[in-house]
């Protein structure tokens, strides 16, 4: 049978994925810093290394069996025509709402302004439902990174970005108002793979469960 491909998302997610492929003999048998595909250790598994906004994308359309993406990834992704069969309870942070400390925007009761409320953020998908499921209207400016500078330079009142430590907002002036939602990273998988590569697949996600970090 052809190898199963494994999708893992370049960056932190991989770094903390590591330690766990390489107790499953899944760790990359090439330089995984040049080579977008590499072979793993287990002559059965490939792994292609992508940016982790990419990861949903070739799950979906079968370029890979499976992969490894933060929930906020596969939230704004839209994770429906994937399966999401594991939290591997990694490279954990949450989504949250941000201001400058001080300013109205950092008691959420000091919303009605009556202006619409400017919010930047790479995740415009699930700020959009968020303020849309509580019925108010915000003005959405999508950003790629970076997105603590926003508030500080009059871009936008709030932010809506991943937080861990809470270093990065301290060291910028801003804080907390409310948490969205917690993130770790998951293993998603291609529907059709499931069917094909059912023994296979099944066999490495349960192999997966047990080496769980
Ligand atoms: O390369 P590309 O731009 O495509 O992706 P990326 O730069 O977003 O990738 P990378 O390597 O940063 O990994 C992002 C993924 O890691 C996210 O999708 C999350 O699932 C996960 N993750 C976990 C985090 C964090 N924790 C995290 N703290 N991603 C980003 N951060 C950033 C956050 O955006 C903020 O700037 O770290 C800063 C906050 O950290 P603290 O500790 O100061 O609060
Ligand atoms: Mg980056």
């Amino acid at each position: 049978m052809s190898p199963i491909t494994l999708a893992l998302s370049k960056g932190r997610i991989l770094e903390d994925s590591l330690p766990m492929l390489t107790r499953l003999g899944l760790g990359p048998a090439g330089d995984i810093d040049r080579l977008l595909r590499v072979p793993s250790e287990d002559p059965g598994v490939h792994l292609l290394i992508i940016r982790p906004a990419d990861v949903p994308t070739y799950v979906e359309h079968g370029a890979a069996d499976l992969g490894v993406v933060g929930k906020d990834v596969l939230m704004e992704h839209g994770g429906s025509a994937l399966y999401e069969p594991l939290d591997l309870d990694i490279a954990r942070c949450r989504l949250s709402i941000a201001a400058v400390k001080g300013s109205p925007y950092a008691d959420p009761a000091g919303w009605s302004s009556g202006r619409r409320v400017r919010v930047a953020t790479k995740y415009p998908e699930i700020t959009r439902r968020h303020f849309a499921q509580r019925g108010e209207q915000v003005e959405i400016i999508k950003l790629y990174g970076s997105m603590e500078l926003a508030p500080l330079v009059g871009l936008a009142d709030v932010i809506v970005d991943l937080v861990d430590t809470g270093n990065t907002l301290r060291a910028n002036g801003l804080v907390e108002t409310e948490v969205l939602t917690q993130v770790s990273s998951r293993v998603v998988v291609n529907k059709a793979s499931m069917k094909m590569k059912h023994a296979a697949l099944q066999d490495l996600l349960a192999r997966i469960q047990t080496m769980k970090a």
